[in-house]
């Protein structure tokens, strides 16, 4: 201890004294508040300004088709990115980093400029793994590598509408892509990463979670049949000057869709220049009138009331027929003033059908066509998907329960058609519809009584087969059912049906031995050689029916007697085994 005595300021010197204590007490006071009281709050601070979560990609599930066959596949690729900021440091590497990006060195050169002061930005995205480390191999400086997944769709066009595709950050932005994205997606991981304070990276810490891979989806789709399908209808479209089509072949038994194609449109693994119209997947979400094929509905419906069979006859002379202001026509002569239900399927006439419907009430054509699905929702929750609609009036005035008896002032889609037409194939019983395939069997309503169901396919075969049928339907080696349609489209702006504009549709399904297929065609505005659905739609129902049942081994059930004189003659082996 100093003496302080005799100091010459004794009270100053102890005043020093103090505040050095003072300050000394302060120092060690803020090193146990840093060190121990906010040590936990500053560390996090410090870390959240060096430690970054980087997340991992999930992998997105494959889709498939119901045998396997790859329709949507995640591949991995690398996408470069730039700090541009980090990136001036060395711009006599810029001119090599373009050539092995394949850009235009001046374009590049001009790009990081402009952005020098970005800590992000893409340089490309989407390079094979092989592609993106030949670049970074180059070292340059500020150049980094992500690994990401890009989807790959094997199939491409052919089944473009009903896979849809991902977004560039792999997001389901159409068709299954989109109404089963959580599904497929997963969840992606995090990694922990040390970075400076320009953004490089340091260390790899660690994965703190990781990623979990998305469930793989097989549709009930069949990729050979949506091949041929789409085969067909393209060549449909291109002979008759059409403006779009569609096709669906389903499974009346399970309720799988098995091929669902349309026309025009477009390859999903190169998106640039895409028109609107070519991706819509018009068998779903566009909506139609169905015209004469609604005939088959209106028909099940008569016979189910117990009040008229195939024979009973109704009068369609003169071939129209007035209801106050307005007129039904048939567009074709029939063949003779009176024709039994059969012939009024055959000859397709709306003055025929009308009778009948006047007979049964426009209601219980109303209440079946509800029950086979028109105008209803299906259920699938595919995206942009349409119900259509099946008016139903308080009253059921003449011309409203005429125009609905052959399928006008209803709107359905290709889809709810096909659906309709299953009941009548699968002996009166609904089974729902589904894009997925499925094991188990369907759980399906009657809708139909089954001998009215078998009574209508008898005359559905008719329509196919009889000398005045649709012979163009016809499939060789097997009896299948059918109905044509020829529909004037409504003009658009103005109010009615267009002189110049038809839809040509075709429904049915085979073979009538145990029927299993139906399919629908739609060929929208035909212009070249003729419009009428017997002319234009039953062709490409021919084909693809014949392509389904020999691609799924179904025996054929009307081949042709074994004609004796075209056969070979049988030539008795020699002894010598024929040489001499
Ligand atoms: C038709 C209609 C329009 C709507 C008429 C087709 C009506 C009707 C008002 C004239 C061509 C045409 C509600 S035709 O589908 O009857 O498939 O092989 O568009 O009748 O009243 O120049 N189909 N088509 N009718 N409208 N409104 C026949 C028939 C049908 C065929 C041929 C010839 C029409 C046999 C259609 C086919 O069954």
């Amino acid at each position: 201890m100093m003496k302080l005595e005799g100091a010459l300021f004794p009270w100053r010197f102890r005043l020093v004294l103090g505040l050095l204590g003072i300050m000394v007490a302060a120092i060690a006071w803020r090193i146990i508040d840093l060190q121990v009281v906010d040590r936990a709050f500053l560390k996090g601070q410090g870390d959240a300004r060096s430690v970054r979560h980087i997340p991992i990609p999930a992998h997105r599930g494959l889709i498939t088709d119901r045998n396997g066959e790859p329709l949507a596949v995640s591949t991995p690729v690398t996408t470069l990115w730039a700090n541009a900021k980090e990136m001036q440091s060395a711009k006599e590497k810029w001119p090599a980093l373009a050539a092995a990006l394949g850009q235009d060195p001046k374009a590049l050169a001009e790009r990081l400029e402009a952005q020098a002061n970005k800590e992000f930005i893409y340089l490309v995205r989407g390079l094979t793994p092989e592609q993106g480390q030949s670049v970074l191999d180059l070292k340059v400086p500020g150049v980094y590598g992500i690994e990401e997944f890009r989807r790959f769709y094997p199939a491409g066009e052919v089944t473009a509408h009903m896979v849809g595709f991902t977004d560039i950050d792999d997001h389901g932005r159409e068709g299954v892509e989109l109404a089963y994205d959580e599904w497929l997606a997963g969840v992606p991981g995090k990694r922990q990463v040390i970075k400076d304070r320009r953004g490089r990276l340091i260390k790899d810490v660690q994965v703190t979670k990781n990623a979990k891979a998305g469930k793989p989806l097989a549709l009930s789709i069949d990729l050979r049949l949506q091949y041929l399908a789409n085969r067909e209808l393209r060549n449909a479209i291109i002979e008759n000057g059409a403006k779009a089509g569609s096709l669906v072949i389903m499974d009346v038994k399970t309720g799988e869709i098995l091929a669902m194609v349309n026309q025009p449109t477009y390859n999903p693994n190169n998106r640039r220049n895409l028109q609107p119209a070519m991706m819509r997947n018009r068998a779903m979400i566009d909506v139609f009138e169905p015209g004469s094929t609604m005939k088959a509905i209106s028909m099940s419906a008569a016979i189910e009331t117990g009040r008229w069979k195939p024979s009973d006859t109704v009068e369609v002379y003169p071939g129209t027929l007035q209801i106050g202001k307005y007129t039904i026509k048939d567009v074709s002569k029939s063949e003779g003033p009176v024709l039994d239900l059969t012939g009024i399927l055959i000859n397709s006439s709306n003055v025929g059908m009308s009778k009948v419907a006047f007979d049964i009430g426009g209601e219980t054509i109303f209440r079946l066509a509800q029950k086979v699905g028109l105008g209803q929702d299906t259920g699938l929750g595919f995206p942009g998907e349409r119900v259509g609609n099946l008016p139903n009036y308080r009253e059921w005035r003449k011309a409203e329960t005429a125009t609905l008896s052959y399928g006008y002032g209803i709107s359905v889609t290709a889809i709810q058609l096909v659906h309709a037409f299953s009941a009548l194939a699968n002996n009166g019983r609904l089974a729902p519809l589904t894009l997925i395939k499925t094991d188990k069997p369907a759980q399906t309503t009657q809708v139909l009584p089954e001998a009215v169901a078998k009574t209508m396919q008898d005359m559905l075969t008719q329509v196919i087969e009889a000398p005045r049928g649709v012979f163009r339907a016809q499939v060789p080696a097997y009896h299948v059912a059918g109905k044509s349609g020829t529909a004037r489209k409504t003009s658009v702006g103005t109010k009615g049906y267009a002189e110049n504009s038809y839809r040509s549709l075709f429904a049915g399904f085979g073979p009538m031995s145990d029927p299993r297929y139906a399919i629908v065609v739609v060929i929208d505005e035909p212009t070249k050689a003729g419009y009428y659905g017997g002319l234009v739609s039953a062709p490409v129902f021919s084909k693809v029916m014949s392509g389904t049942l020999r691609l799924m081994n179904v025996t054929p059930d009307n081949l042709p007697p074994v004609q004796q004189a075209n056969a070979a003659p049988v030539v008795p082996l020699k002894a010598n085994g024929g040489r001499g």
